[in-house]
């Protein structure tokens, strides 16, 4: 049987996604693949990170799931959306093409598009601002580490230390005060990304990088972050009457957030 969502695909204006990172175990190419042909769009933005050249050097893993996602890409692309890559660092070797059209794919190094509603929308990958804000990847992981786990880790580490003769060191203090820092980190991310998009005259900045789905008023400009394919599933969105939202597409898709609600604190989320 059709999926209902072929029949009627959801329509939107825009769609913004980014840190996909195709080759890459970690990726849900099925969910975003899913996504893809759930939706129809005017203009597709590829925020970064969409092919993961990093990982691939480093172990090649590229499945069927990952070629049809491209395929799906450059479908769309063929059919009339005007599809709009900003390279980000884990592809950043795309770069090097900016200003030039594959396939009906233009290459950004940023870009700036207009809402329906009149809104002007700087759309950057991010990480130009990694030197202003250090944010590692182990953040993250401990972001994710259960406190179980981690508590279990930490007594183990402590008997160990204390077998060969080492002073007790707290494991789990240091992965809170990083989990601060992470925070931290986001935080001060957020804020130079809005803080450069009011300075160029923008109204909305797009933009991936911290695998971190956001949409919110930071000093008088909306924040946005598209999130990411490898741990939220998440892609931003412009409704046909220039609305942004930011949608989670799992098992089910839940608008999480959308710009007319900017300060609404329940979030209703699908885990
Ligand atoms: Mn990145």
């Amino acid at each position: 049987m059709t999926p209902i969502y072929q029949i009627h695909p959801l329509k939107y204006r825009a769609i913004w996604i980014s840190d996909v990172h195709l080759g890459y175990r970690g990726c849900n190419a099925e969910f975003l693949l899913d996504f893809l042909h759930s939706v129809e769009t005017e203009y597709l933005f590829l925020v970064g990170d969409i092919v993961d050249l990093w990982s691939m050097q480093k172990t090649m893993f590229w499945p069927q799931s990952h070629s049809n996602v491209i395929r799906t890409i450059l479908g769309k692309a063929k059919r009339g959306t005007k599809v709009i890559y900003i390279p980000g660092n884990h592809d950043e070797t795309i770069r090097e093409l900016h200003s030039s059209v594959f396939g009906n794919v233009a290459i950004h190094e940023e870009y700036v598009h207009t809402t329906a509603d009149g809104r002007r929308v700087l759309l950057l990958h991010g990480d130009k601002f990694d030197a202003v804000i250090k944010c590692s990847h182990l953040m993250n992981l401990i972001g994710n580490l259960g406190y179980d786990l981690l508590m279990y880790v930490n007594r183990m580490l402590y008997k160990l230390r204390r077998r060969f003769g080492f002073s007790y060191w707290s494991l789990a203090s240091y992965l809170k005060s990083s989990i601060r820092n992470a925070r931290t980190h986001i935080r001060k991310f957020e804020e130079t990304v809005a803080q450069e998009a009011k300075h160029r005259g923008m109204d909305v900045v797009v933009c991936g990088h911290i695998h971190h789905a956001d949409i919110r008023m930071i000093d008088g400009v909306l924040y946005c972050n598209d999130g990411d394919w490898v741990e939220s599933c998440t892609a931003m969105v412009e409704k046909p009457d220039g609305t942004l939202e930011l949608i989670h597409w799992s098992d089910r898709q839940v608008a999480l957030k959308c710009d007319a609600h900017e300060f609404a604190s329940d979030i209703a989320r699908v885990a």
